[in-house]
């Protein structure tokens, strides 16, 4: 049997899927709230819709969220990508990293200096990078990601300067947009805006942040989101925390 020598990347995976109207739905382990201890329990209780598993967090402490990669990778099947929380938070056992720039705030340290010691690791190593414009957006709650990368969230009151941040990231070469809420937001992301999103840019977008229930998925799913995000709600419903 021939093997296949180039097979698709996760970026041109996750486009076909978004031509065939397929929808994605990630869970995303924070290894500072699930340690390898509690993975199976969380493992085992992925909602049927899981295509992508998540792993990434604000602090996580260095060589931590690998050797996670690598548990979920002998305990599951879906496909790894790195949510960083920073450069320290990068692994080759991972399927793809989400090379982010958080570029709704105006800290150099998350616009370029993290991903300057991010570039230093990825030229030794195999790792596929998705180049991604993150937008922080106001979730009514004071969020994780503010906290530590100490930046504004964009206020939802003007949904066009957060357009033209979503088409800035495009035109620096980002292939994917994230709209974040803050995880374990009071409001996720309304649907308007990632209707408008979606029209305007017209990249694979990802939405997450405060989305609990099946309904408030789907909701973003038909609105336009390719991908949605999910931590908190399923930590919650397993009781999974070590702090
Ligand atoms: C956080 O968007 C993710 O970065 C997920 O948020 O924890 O609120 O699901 P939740």
């Amino acid at each position: 049997m021939i093997e296949m020598k180039n097979p698709m990347s996760p970026l041109d995976r996750w486009k076909t899927d978004i031509q065939k109207g397929k929808k994605q739905l990630a869970v995303l382990i924070d290894p500072d709230k699930c340690g390898q201890d509690l993975l199976p329990k969380l493992l085992s209780h992925l909602p049927e819709a899981t295509t992508h598993i998540f792993v990434g967090g604000s602090s996580v402490a260095p060589g931590v969220t690998h050797n996670l990669i690598e548990a979920i990778k002998r305990l599951v099947d879906f496909p790894v990508w790195i949510f960083p929380g920073d450069a320290e938070q990068i692994s080759p056992a991972a399927d793809a990293l989400l090379f982010l720039s958080l570029v709704s705030g105006d800290n150099p340290e998350y616009l370029i200096r993290q991903q300057e010691r991010a570039a230093t690791q990825l030229r030794a190593m195999d790792l596929f990078t998705i180049a991604t414009g993150y937008l922080l957006i106001d979730g009514g709650t004071q969020s994780a990601v503010a906290r530590v990368t100490k930046t504004l969230p964009m206020a939802l009151s003007d949904p066009d300067k957060i357009v033209n941040r979503a088409l800035a990231a495009f035109y620096m070469g980002a292939k994917s947009i994230y709209l974040e809420a803050g995880s374990g937001a009071k409001n996720p992301i309304p649907t308007t805006l990632i209707n408008r999103i979606k029209k305007q840019t017209a990249m694979p977008l990802i939405v997450g942040g405060g989305l609990r229930e099946t309904q408030q998925i789907e909701s973003a799913w038909a609105a336009g989101a390719d991908m949605v995000v999910i931590g908190t709600a399923l930590e919650e419903a397993l009781s999974l925390t070590n702090s």
